[in-house]
């Protein structure tokens, strides 16, 4: 009864609250679907029957409530990857982070607003390798009445790439944990879930339809698992107006640069001459890592275009084309208008990290060479804890983490000289770094070159940062600084780091409560790449987290 008149209230509410902004209601039920591609079936995990699944559309200002029930014998998570969470933590998503997963036959309900950000983001299974299958979009669309700060779009499309394998992803990693070696490398990539025409199955990909003379706004989600991307339209240039759900100046290109977790919107103008024209994503890899060599393939097709007419086809950038992961990544820049100002933190950071990022080499006696690949940020491979770190802060349970995680690594090395450190073991721990509510944060990511210097497309949750500086080699604390945009960097929530380089991000830590970092290459991530930030309560409730709702799951 008591549910009944809550669901009735907030119904009530809906209709009655203001235009500005609204409440909205979503349903996921996630369940096992027999699904084929590549010519062969499997049952995959997905939300509501649909691979990719389901478009999550709202308003800035608005809240939404998604209902997510598991019809499945996984544990799952939902995580809602860039949107801010102010001070609701609790619907953040990643397990063990911030909730325990909702367990076969529970259902969770996730409570957020998006406040001061417009774009495309999406939402993905943070548990195991779940999110291979279990993600969508989020479109967070301007407040009503408010308009693009570009010309308007006479149409918007979804844009999701992936990667398929034919084998169930969940078998694919645990045979890489028991052996101790690397992942098998996909079968296939996939735009809006298809592959498109392969070299041993012929089905047919996905289709743009455009019509010449118009304009159209492509909403690009990578959901990849374990690869950065090219994405190519053949003949076509690409004008990026936002990515991770922030303006950027309009920034026009042949090819985009995207990593897992990332999101580019563009517009596209169908001004060529009438036809069918490839669209092409593959990998990027610039050392030695193995990928999926595959390109898939969609169509964009003009009205008009005859039915039988061939398609323009586009070459794909090389594998290892660094060049031009630079030059997309040094286009970007925040928009910085008057109405959407780059508030980038100036000055000395009150809190100032650099985090060596890469993998290592622990003994394993039961793995194939007695050893296990490993992956760490400042020497620690982060252990998962069995209950979430968020409760464990919330309530002061101790014994789940500690915060003592390392500013800067322990014993400095030549990170990225060809003479890796002979020892490469590196430490295991649940360690967590805290700051006080509302300083401001500097974290220099350096990739590091044991075993092999690799790129890592960087996530934190919790909040937008800013790209101040990106360099190739080891941070130089004293003149690397001197060269650091302060003005309008690039706004993100995912950023590369450069393979055997680093990047520099700052951000004002306004968000109260426990923030993952981790690297979005879901193998790094299994393999230890991963810690979290504890952010104080400040002042009074405003600054301070909400308590759990009622139906956080348990351990
Ligand atoms: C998937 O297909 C297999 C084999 O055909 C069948 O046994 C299973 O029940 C199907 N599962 C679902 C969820 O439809
Ligand atoms: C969502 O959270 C707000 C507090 O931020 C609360 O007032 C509201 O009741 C919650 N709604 C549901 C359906 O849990
Ligand atoms: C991984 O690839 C190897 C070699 O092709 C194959 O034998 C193995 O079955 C694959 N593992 C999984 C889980 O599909
Ligand atoms: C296609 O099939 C051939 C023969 O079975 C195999 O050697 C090849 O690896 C397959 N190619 C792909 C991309 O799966
Ligand atoms: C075992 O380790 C050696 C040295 O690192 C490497 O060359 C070899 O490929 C590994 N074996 C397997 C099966 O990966
Ligand atoms: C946790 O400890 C803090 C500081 O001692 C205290 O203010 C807070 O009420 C405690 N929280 C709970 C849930 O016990
Ligand atoms: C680090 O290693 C690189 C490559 O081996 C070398 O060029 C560089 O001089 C080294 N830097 C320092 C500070 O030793
Ligand atoms: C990392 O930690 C391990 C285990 O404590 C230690 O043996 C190793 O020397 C450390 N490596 C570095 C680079 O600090
Ligand atoms: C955070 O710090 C900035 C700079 O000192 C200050 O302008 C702002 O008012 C502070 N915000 C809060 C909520 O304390
Ligand atoms: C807390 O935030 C609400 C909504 O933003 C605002 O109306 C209220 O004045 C704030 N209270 C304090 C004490 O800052
Ligand atoms: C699901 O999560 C619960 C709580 O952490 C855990 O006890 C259980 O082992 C998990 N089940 C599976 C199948 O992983
Ligand atoms: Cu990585």
């Amino acid at each position: 009864m008591a549910k009944l008149g809550v669901a009735l209230a907030i119904t009530l509410l809906t209709l009655f609250s203001s235009v500005e902004s609204r409440i909205r209601h979503y349903k996921f039920r996630v369940v096992r679907k027999n699904t084929t591609r590549l010519c062969a079936s499997k049952p995959i995990i997905v939300v509501n029957g649909e691979f990719p699944g389901p478009t999550l559309y709202a308003r800035e200002d608005d809240t939404v409530i998604v209902r997510v029930v598991n019809h499945v014998t996984d544990n799952v998570t939902i995580h809602w990857h860039g949107v801010r969470q102010l001070r609701t933590g609790w619907a953040d998503g990643p397990a063990y982070i911030t909730q325990c997963p909702i367990q076969t036959g529970q259902s969770y309900v996730y409570n957020f607003t998006f406040t001061g950000q417009r774009g495309t983001l999406l939402w993905h299974a943070h548990i195991n390798w779940q999110r291979a299958t279990v993600h969508g979009a989020i479109v967070i669309l301007p407040r009503l009445g408010v308009p693009y700060p570009f010309p308007k779009p006479h149409k918007e499309e979804i844009i999701i790439l992936g990667e398929w394998w034919k084998a169930d992803v969940e078998a694919v990693i645990n045979q890489a944990m028991r052996t101790g070696l690397p992942p098998n490398v996909s079968d296939a990539h996939t735009i809006n879930g298809l592959p498109g025409p392969s070299p041993n199955c012929s089905s047919s990909g996905y289709t743009l339809h455009v019509e010449t003379g118009k304009t159209y706004l492509l909403r690009i989600v990578s959901a990849a698992v374990n690869e950065e991307l090219f994405f190519k339209i053949a003949g076509h240039r690409l004008t990026v107006v936002e990515v991770d759900a922030a303006y950027t100046k309009p920034f026009v290109t042949d090819t985009i640069f995207i990593g897992p977790g990332q999101t580019t919107t563009a517009l596209l103008a169908a001004d060529q001459p009438i036809g069918k024209y490839v669209i092409a994503i593959s990998p990027f890899m610039d050392t030695i890592v193995a990928t999926d060599n595959q390109v898939a393939t969609a169509a964009l097709r003009y009205a008009g275009a005859a039915l039988l007419s061939g398609s323009a086809s586009t070459a794909v950038p090389a594998r290892n084309a660094t060049p031009v992961t630079t030059a997309f990544e040094d286009g970007l820049r925040s928009l910085n208008s008057p109405e959407y100002p780059a508030t980038v933190p100036a000055g000395a950071a009150d809190h100032s990290l650099l985090l060596a990022v890469g993998v290592g080499v622990n003994p394993c006696a039961s793995c194939v060479n007695g050893t296990r690949v490993v992956a760490a940020v400042n020497n620690v491979s982060f252990v998962m804890p069995a209950t979430a770190l968020l409760q464990a802060h919330y309530y002061n349970v101790s014994g789940v983490y500690t915060a003592d995680f390392p500013a800067a690594p322990v014993t400095p090395y030549n990170y990225t000289g060809v003479a890796a450190p002979a020892n490469m073991v590196t430490a295991t721990g649940t360690r967590v770094y805290r700051v006080g509510y509302n300083s401001t944060v500097q974290i220099v990511v350096q990739g590091t070159a044991v075993i092999a210097p690799e790129s890592h497309p960087m996530h934190l949750h919790g909040f937008n940062f800013y790209t101040v500086g990106k360099g190739i080699g080891n941070y130089d604390s004293v003149n690397d600084p001197k060269r650091f945009n302060l003005v309008d960097p690039v706004e993100r929530n995912t950023i590369s780091v450069p393979t055997g380089g680093w990047t520099a991000i700052r951000f004002r830590a306004d968000n109260p409560g426990m923030w993952f970092l981790h690297c979005h290459l879901e193998v790094h991530t299994t393999w230890g790449l991963k810690m979290a930030i504890l952010v104080e309560n400040g002042k009074g409730p405003n600054e301070s987290i909400l308590p759990p709702p009622k139906d956080l799951p348990k351990c």
